[in-house]
């Protein structure tokens, strides 16, 4: 007998023998995270395939001490899903993935429910034949579940025009620490009721509650799409045209920027083609939605803008995908180089330019030799900074670029979160108040702090 075992047992009668997992060889794959740079030892990964077993789980894990990191699809990228290196005490991991109930599609109201535990891809496919899609899309959508994208705030390629999750959220379920349900559901767009709890869980990264189910808004497909993919000499002139678009072309719907650099490693490690013959040092990937074929007016909106060397479009299925692939796949491009050191930073829109200048700059002389690469969500002033070289647990760069992001008026996480990665910058972005009014909160629906403790805020200062 160890000390654990009658704990464990109780999880067990909580959830089945076989979704309490103990043997390490079947842990592994929830105890480190997408980008291997974090990883943590857990006493068990537990499996609950309802509300009510998430409720018992987390009342044995109170009773028992135990830390819980609540855990979608482990495709977050600040260290915030897997257990800490270092913890007081045992670490279980709550895997929402067997949650994953889906109700019909309310087409009349435009609005789906859907266990926390469905992925994004699936929540798409569920939504397809009923005429809707999602109002958020991110290149980890066959992984990436729509619990950990509320708990995230995920943004991806199409807040331009539908806002982040926090913005498609209606109502949610979730289970506080001490087992109690909160549960607005359906619930609706007009609904002035008080606090909105799922504004607070949108981006609360595990550290108040265990979503279980959420009230999604669902937006009409546009059927009907084009990309372009522009080459330019300047960086300038590619944020120009992307913020000019945004208000001339109401069928923009996405806008994506990323570098030579970049564009190079994705043709290594990918099987992709080359979109141009030449080398150019910007991309600017468009993409445009309608009813009817936006093609023309995309290619219209680019003809005559400045700084544009070369240019292709696709409007076919095919064609479309070959030039996403060329942005998305930046991030398995650069895993595949190394352990990345990864920032996600906004900008204010007129200052993104001159910080995309700086940073590479910054990188090399804080340590020379490393590598960085750049590729975001230009219209939201977001940046992806993925630096090659310095060992994983050397913060010099990290620091460096999110000292530069806070003097030059930036937040120091766009859209991936604080997690594990970036608890040490909280203050400095958001300043005290703010972070002690969250210390408030989280002393109050967490009083043991046992939900991913480590993430977000730093526990010695609750
Ligand atoms: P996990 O990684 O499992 O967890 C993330 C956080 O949420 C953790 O703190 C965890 O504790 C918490 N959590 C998870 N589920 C729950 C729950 N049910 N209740 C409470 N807390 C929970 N992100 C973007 O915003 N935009 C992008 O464009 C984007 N693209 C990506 C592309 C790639 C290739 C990859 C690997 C990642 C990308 N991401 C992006 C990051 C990631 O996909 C998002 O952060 C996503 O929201 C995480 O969802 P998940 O289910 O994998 O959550
Ligand atoms: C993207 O926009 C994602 O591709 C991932 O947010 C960014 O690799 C990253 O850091
Ligand atoms: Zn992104």
């Amino acid at each position: 007998m160890t000390p654990h075992d009658a704990f464990l047992d109780t999880l067990r009668a909580a959830v089945g023998a076989s979704h309490v997992l103990t043997d390490p060889d079947l842990r592994v794959s929830y105890e480190t995270d997408w980008t291997r740079r974090w990883r943590g030892e857990a006493l068990a990964v537990v499996r609950p395939a309802t509300t009510d077993e998430v409720t018992a789980v987390l009342l044995a894990c109170a009773a028992a001490g135990a830390a819980v990191i609540p855990q979608g699809g482990n495709t977050g990228l600040v260290g915030g899903s897997v257990p800490r290196a270092v913890a007081d005490g045992p670490q279980v991991v709550v895997s929402t993935l067997r949650l994953r109930d889906v109700e019909p599609v309310d087409a009349l109201a435009g609005e789906a429910m859907v266990g926390a535990g469905v992925t994004l891809a699936a929540l798409q496919a569920h939504l397809r034949p009923a005429g809707f899609t999602f109002g958020v899309d991110l290149g980890a959508r066959d992984s990436a579940t729509i619990g950990g994208m509320i708990a995230t705030n995920a943004g991806g390629i199409h807040v331009l025009r539908h806002g982040p999750m926090r913005a498609q959220l209606l109502g949610l379920e979730a289970v506080l620490a001490d087992g109690g349900v909160v549960r607005r559901l359906p619930g609706m767009v007009k609904d002035n009721t008080g606090y909105h709890l799922p504004s607070l869980l949108a981006g609360s990264e595990g550290t108040l509650a265990v979503i279980t189910r959420a009230h999604l808004r669902v937006v009409p497909i546009r059927p009907r799409r084009a990309v372009a993919l522009l080459a330019l000499e300047r960086v300038g002139d590619a944020v120009s045209l992307a913020g000019d678009l945004r208000r001339s072309l109401p069928e923009l719907a996405a806008a994506e920027l990323f570098f030579d650099d970049g564009m190079e490693l994705v043709l290594h490690h990918a099987a992709v083609d080359r979109p141009f013959p030449n080398r150019h040092p910007a991309y600017l990937l468009l993409e445009a939605d309608g009813d009817d074929d936006p093609t023309e007016l995309l290619a219209d909106a680019v003809a005559n803008a400045i700084g544009v060397d070369d240019a292709v479009i696709a409007s076919d299925e095919a064609g479309r995908a070959r030039l996403w692939n060329l942005r998305e796949r930046h991030t398995e491009a650069i895993s595949a180089e190394g352990v990345a050191h990864k920032l996600d930073v906004t900008l204010p829109l007129a200052r993104l330019a001159e910080f995309i200048g700086r940073v590479p700059v910054l990188v090399t002389a804080t340590r020379p030799g490393s590598v960085t690469y750049q590729y975001g969500h230009v219209c939201d002033g977001n940046m992806h900074v993925g630096i090659i070289g310095p060992a994983p647990d050397d913060e010099a760069v990290d620091d460096a670029v999110l000292r530069l992001t806070i003097e030059m008026g930036g937040s120091v996480s766009a859209e991936h979160g604080i997690g594990a990665a970036k608890v040490a910058w909280l203050e400095a972005d958001r300043g005290v108040a703010d972070v002690s009014a969250m210390r408030a909160i989280k002393r109050a629906l967490d009083p043991g702090w046992m939900l991913n403790p480590g993430v977000l805020l730093r526990e010695a200062e609750a």
